[in-house]
């Protein structure tokens, strides 16, 4: 070690810290044994989706590959996703310093009112490819939008009830603090902190509120009782990633774990695009409610459940006007969102529509309608050194066998899909209603703290530096 190195160990107090990504995966791995413990139906989809996982990479080396290929293979049984619900703007803003601490960034808004669900979202995740797969958690966000509320009175009521709560610990808001101030936590501090964090997620078998308010709640919508009954934001579901979602479908039903009546997202394609997701219903689980005369009421709530995901290729814009255009088509033939009665049919009107979606890689890259990373391969040994290679060669360089690509999987969550969830979840009257309210992106992002990642962006910049990265090899 040189005399600057030595300086600088004893200097430089980051080397004590641990990193971001340990921190994330480590309070991934709690949360995810305190859901097995709280719902044990989570556990056994972890087992089914595990078993399901080894079939598919035993039976496709060509998945196999692919996933080695972007990073993908090592990650895929730590990956999952969670979902919170939050009130006021306060939990919101604190909840981005918390995962900030884990190297949580928010990323993309989803406006949900329209699918009538009173609520605006992101989702906390990394945002460096190397860090993502190191700890792909994510957590999908959401805030009560109060202003949807449409009697005064309640409105009133639910503002003063969520004024009084505090969703932190003490000693979590510290090492905030901390980690803010000098720039990361050692080891002991990680600790503390993923233990006092996952306090904010945990069920709370007891309401604070009386059983009339919580009527009153629930008749606005059962997502508003969720929210305002609570002591805290309860995580209200985890989600492996499975590489065949129409098999984990079909082999619920078998074990017992009642799913939800459709896949949503884009229909069972060859080349797998966005995000296809499914669930098992919410448990329905003994709350106790608080009596003003002291006494205790027993009542029943539902709002956790288990769902699984598949995921497929980013699409660039075009792509994604494509994938909303065939989906919208498909919902206004069948009369807006897929039934028990309509499932059946909904699926083969979906996977009709899509025919026009191409559905090899190729087509999509060459389309523009997906995202890649690119590669190059030996052969580029034997390029001629006498020009300088740009962005416009790429596709030359493809066709001629000097790059090879892979696509970028999406990483993130899908507005209509997202709504079908928590539709599924909090009983479908709830899902026919309709908030005139306009998406409100700009208070969000005040409530937040600071704007949200833009989501095409991320992908276009991915693929950009991926190809400055071929390019600057071939120029070498
Ligand atoms: C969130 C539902 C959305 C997803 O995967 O699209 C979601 C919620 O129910 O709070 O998690
Ligand atoms: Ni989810």
């Amino acid at each position: 070690m040189s005399s600057k190195n030595k300086l600088e160990s004893f200097t430089n107090t980051t080397e004590e810290f641990v990193s971001p990504e340990y921190i994330r995966n480590r309070f991934s791995k709690i949360m995810s044994d305190m859901y097995k413990k709280e719902v044990p139906l989570y556990g056994e989809l972890l087992d089914l989706v595990h078993d399901i996982n080894e079939s598919v990479l035993s039976e496709s080396k060509e998945i196999e590959k692919q996933l080695a290929h972007t990073g993908e293979l090592t990650r895929l049984d730590m990956e999952r996703h969670g979902a919170i619900r939050l009130g006021k703007p306060y939990e919101l803003f604190t909840m981005r310093r918390l995962f900030k601490v884990m190297g949580m960034y928010s990323v993309g808004y989803y406006d949900l009112a329209t699918a009538g669900v009173p609520v605006h979202s992101t989702a906390f995740r990394a945002i460096e490819n190397t860090t993502l797969n190191q700890a792909p958690f994510r957590v999908f966000t959401s805030l009560l939008r109060i202003d949807l509320i449409d009697d005064v009175q309640l409105r009133n009521n639910v503002q003063t009830i969520l004024e009084k709560r505090q969703i932190f610990t003490e000693k979590v808001l510290q090492l905030i603090d901390k980690s803010e101030k000098e720039g990361g936590l050692n080891k002991e501090d990680a600790e503390t902190f993923v233990q006092e964090a996952l306090e904010t997620f945990r069920w709370h078998d007891t309401a604070t509120v009386d059983y009339e308010m919580y009527e009153a709640l629930l008749n606005q919508h059962r997502l508003i009782a969720d929210v305002v009954a609570f002591k805290g934001p309860h995580i209200n579901h985890l989600t492996p990633r499975t590489l065949d979602i129409d098999k984990v479908q079909v082999s619920m039903e078998d074990r017992n774990i009642p799913p939800k009546d459709n896949i949503e997202g884009p229909p069972t394609r060859k080349c797998p695009i966005l995000l296809r997701q499914t669930s098992f219903k919410a448990l329905t689980e003994k709350v106790t409610f608080k009596n003003n005369v002291e006494k205790e009421e027993i009542g029943e709530h539902k709002a956790r459940f288990g769902e699984i995901e598949q995921r497929g290729a980013a699409l660039t814009q075009k792509g994604l006007d494509l994938y909303h255009e065939l989906l919208g088509k498909t919902r206004k033939a069948i009369g807006g969102s897929p039934t028990a009665e309509n499932a059946l049919k909904y699926n083969e009107l979906l996977t009709e529509n899509f025919k026009v979606f191409p559905d090899n890689y190729k087509e999509l890259q060459l389309k523009e309608l997906a995202y890649f990373h690119y590669f190059t391969t030996n052969k580029i040994k034997t390029l001629s050194k006498d020009k300088v290679y740009t962005k416009a060669d790429v596709n030359q360089l493809l066709e001629d066998g000097y790059l090879s690509m892979e696509p970028i999987v999406y990483e993130d969550f899908l507005p209509v899909s997202a709504a079908g969830i928590f539709a599924s979840n909090l009983g479908t009257d709830d899902a026919k209603r309709e908030y005139q309210g306009t998406s409100n992106q700009l208070l969000f992002e005040k409530d937040l703290g600071e704007p949200v990642y833009k989501l095409t962006k991320w992908y276009e910049d991915m693929q950009n530096e991926s190809i400055q990265n071929c390019l600057s090899v071939i120029n070498a």
